[in-house]
């Protein structure tokens, strides 16, 4: 008789993703049947969006690929051994290395999986004696480098104490499609009776929650902040007593602030002035806790932007404060850990470094040495990083292009060689996000891998043997996770634990800079950076218009009137569920009432959305509540889904921080 022999297990959440999941999975004859949220753990609380429960899907799925792949000479797939394919892999790299220097390999790369031991990519190439490596964040990077410049590092109150705040503010980050444990306990807070105001172009399902619901411009939230700023100083509302005792260079906020009238804040932001007023009460009786998305600094000027609201809720005296706070990432989980370690990062190398946003120009331009192998790992840079149409000529133009990922993304459809990876349930590791809570999870080995798919670690392993280097990677998992943990075991926190429950906090405090002692070169908060001066970078808290618009690039908006925002998809984390959605084949444009109006558009109808960089084709959905002059479109898309919207963003850094500015983009959208 066959017994069906089911299982529960605790997993985790291997998703870029602000809220980290515990899971709970169910595994029959050696098959995941189903993947729920943990109910003991604090913060998932039972509860996982549709991406978390798509990995049971995702890893039956017969459209993942089982064996290491080689494009031959006529463009043509065939699956190849593993031996075959890391001989020729190892060999190429020893040739190229030899004839041009380790630099000639670029390693493109970003952070889709959460898994720790994913960081043992660099520990291969520090191991090889160099490489072209990638800095910056397409993601964060402008916002992370604000708040390192005002309190010293990027931390986030514990998620629960968003209950202790009188008001909240939802300053453009999309609640309820990417951070649902922060829409769960904005529910809770509402009935509490604390006051919910939402700040976006977009009014999107967490302005419909919101008491307040506050349109603005996009690219211009810098100005908004400087002008309510201006309302709390006129006042006398400011907490003077923080202002003079915690704080560095308050002077030079003032006189920024001289810079601009409420009138130009009012007509920049499309802000009312009773709005900045009602800000401002909000922030001077608080407390009051501002949540900061990532959507608002992907614009040239948004380190500056992140700035200003910093520094608004520095002079509020928010800060240090229960249900105070200007929450933005949360370094402290990601830095708790020894990911130096793991990466061999004493070990010197030769390395170059090209930013993430211009790894496709520099790939294309740089000649000595020239980049001739591109390796990619846990990232899709043909669809996600900006310009597409120039990350496709620089793959091209490597010699050989080397993908491990679990499907065959547009940019593994470039490769030379493509090499399966593992899904969360098929290889162990421990996960967490630096973005929200201080809870890291653990996953275990559940079920065997299709085929012949292999860890990254495997992976990179077996290479390192073959380059004769094998005893860098000479460990078991036990050992590489004892490794990556040892300053926390040292604290008392404990692996055993974290494995024995699923998950485990760290030890993070949950209000932070409550005892005033900030990161900063002075010790204090400051307004004017000292690591900015140090660096050569300007001090004062800047206010600059986006790149895209008017003031910096007269004549821009004759051609191209509107603004392009590439949100990230519902049912997708950027483009790692299209595959297993109903995706259909046709971008959707978000397009405002005005927009619609202006052009006689209805919904359904077919537009083409183009401007210098390329074009797509996508099919319009009128949008109650966007701004007036800007549209949307989801990214993540491959090809055969309508192609990314990267075809259009633009690859500039942002101000500060190597940050990506895909949301500083105006376009013109045609009927067809
Ligand atoms: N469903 C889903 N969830 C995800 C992800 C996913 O791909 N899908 N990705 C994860 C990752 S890696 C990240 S980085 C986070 C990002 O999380 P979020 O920051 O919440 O998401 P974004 O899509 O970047 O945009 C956030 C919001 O910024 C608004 N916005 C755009 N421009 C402006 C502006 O100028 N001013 C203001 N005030 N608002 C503006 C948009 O309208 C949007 O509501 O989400 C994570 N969660
Ligand atoms: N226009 C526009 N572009 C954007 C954004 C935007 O808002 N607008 N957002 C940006 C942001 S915030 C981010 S974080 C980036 C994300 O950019 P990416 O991280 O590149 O995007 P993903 O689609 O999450 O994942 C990339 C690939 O990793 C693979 N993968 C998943 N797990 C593993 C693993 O364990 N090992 C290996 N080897 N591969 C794995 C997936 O199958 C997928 O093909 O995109 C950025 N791009
Ligand atoms: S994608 Fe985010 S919200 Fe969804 S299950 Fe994973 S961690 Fe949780
Ligand atoms: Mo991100």
């Amino acid at each position: 008789m066959n017994r069906n022999i089911v299982q529960k297990n605790v997993s985790a959440c291997p998703l870029n993703c602000w809220d980290a999941c515990s899971f709970h999975v169910t595994v029959t004859n050696g098959k995941i049947i189903k993947v729920e949220g943990n109910k003991e753990h604090p913060v998932t609380d039972g509860k996982i969006c549709g991406r978390g429960r798509m990995l049971a899907e995702k890893t039956a799925d017969p459209n993942r690929i089982t064996r290491p792949m080689k494009k031959t000479t006529k463009g043509k797939w065939e699956s190849i051994s593993w031996d075959k394919a890391l001989m020729e892999i190892s060999t190429k790299l020893r040739e190229v290395k030899r004839e041009y220097g380790p630099t000639s390999v670029l390693h493109s790369h970003d952070y889709s999986s959460n898994g720790l031991l994913k960081s043992v990519d660099e520990r291969f190439f520090r191991a090889f004696g160099g490489w072209t490596k990638v800095e910056g964040s397409l993601c964060w990077g402008a916002g992370i480098e604000a708040q390192i410049r005002d309190f010293g590092n990027s931390a986030a109150h514990a998620p629960e104490d968003v209950l202790s705040s009188r008001h909240v503010v939802i300053w453009g980050r999309n609640v309820s499609r990417t951070n649902m444990h922060l829409f769960r306990y904005l529910k809770e807070a509402r009935k509490k009776g604390i006051s919910i105001t939402v700040i976006d172009p977009m009014k999107n399902q967490t302005a419909k929650l919101a008491d307040n619901y506050i349109s603005i411009q996009p690219g211009s939230d810098g100005l908004l902040a400087a002008g309510v700023i201006k309302v709390i100083l006129a006042n006398h509302w400011e907490d003077s007593y923080f202002l003079d005792n915690h704080t560095y260079g308050f002077e030079t906020l003032k006189k920024t602030l001289d810079s601009i009238s409420l009138e130009e804040v009012v007509l920049k932001t499309g802000v009312t002035h009773k709005t900045l007023e009602l800000l401002a009460e909000q922030y001077s009786n608080g407390p009051t806790s501002t949540f900061l998305g990532l959507g608002m600094q992907r614009y040239q000027n948004g380190g500056n932007t992140i700035r200003i609201i910093d520094a608004l809720g520095a002079v509020s005296g928010n800060i240090g404060k229960a249900g105070g706070g200007v929450n933005y990432g949360h370094l402290p989980v990601g830095q708790s850990f020894d990911v130096d370690v793991l990466a061999l990062r004493e070990k010197e190398a030769d390395i170059r470094t090209f930013t993430r946003m211009n790894q496709a120009e520099k790939t294309l331009e740089v000649a000595d040495p020239p980049i001739k192998f591109i390796f990619v790992s846990r990232g899709n840079p043909v669809t996600q990083l900006p310009n597409s149409n120039l990350t496709i000529k620089a793959f091209n133009k490597a010699e050989t292009v080397v993908v491990i990922d679990q499907y065959f993304t547009d940019t593994a459809e470039l490769a030379d060689y493509v090499l399966p990876s593992t899904t969360v349930f098929e290889e162990e590791d421990i996960y967490y996000a630096s973005m929200y809570h201080s809870y890291v999870n653990y996953g275990p080995k559940l079920v065997n891998p299709p085929g012949e798919a292999k860890s990254d670690l495997w992976i990179w392993t077996e290479l390192a043997k073959q380059l004769d280097f094998g005893r860098y990677f000479d460990y078991t998992i036990d050992e590489w996770l004892e490794m990556g943990t040892k300053s926390l075991r040292e604290k008392g926190w404990s692996l055993e634990e974290c494995k024995r429950k699923g998950y485990l906090k760290l030890p993070i405090e949950d209000i932070p800079w409550n005892n005033y002692q900030f990161q900063t070169p002075s010790g204090k908060y400051e307004f004017y950076s000292l690591k900015a001066k140090g660096e050569g970078d300007v001090p004062q808290i800047q206010l600059i218009p986006p790149l895209e618009g008017e003031e910096r690039t007269p004549g821009i908006k004759g051609k191209f009137p509107y603004r392009l925002l590439s949100l990230h998809p519902l049912r997708s984390n950027h483009s790692q569920h299209y595959p297993i959605v109903a995706a259909g084949d046709t971008n959707v444009v978000d397009v405002s009432e005005e927009i619609a109006s202006d052009l006689n558009l209805d919904d359904g109808d077919y537009v083409v959305v183009k401007n210098d960089r390329g074009q797509i084709k996508a099919v319009v959905r009128i949008e109650q509540g966007l701004q007036k002059d800007t549209i949307n479109i989801d990214e993540g898309r491959w090809n055969r889904f309508g192609g990314s919207v990267n075809i259009l963003t633009p690859s500039g850094e942002s101000d500060m921080g190597k940050g990506s500015i895909l949301y500083d983009c105006l376009v013109t959208i045609e009927k067809i």
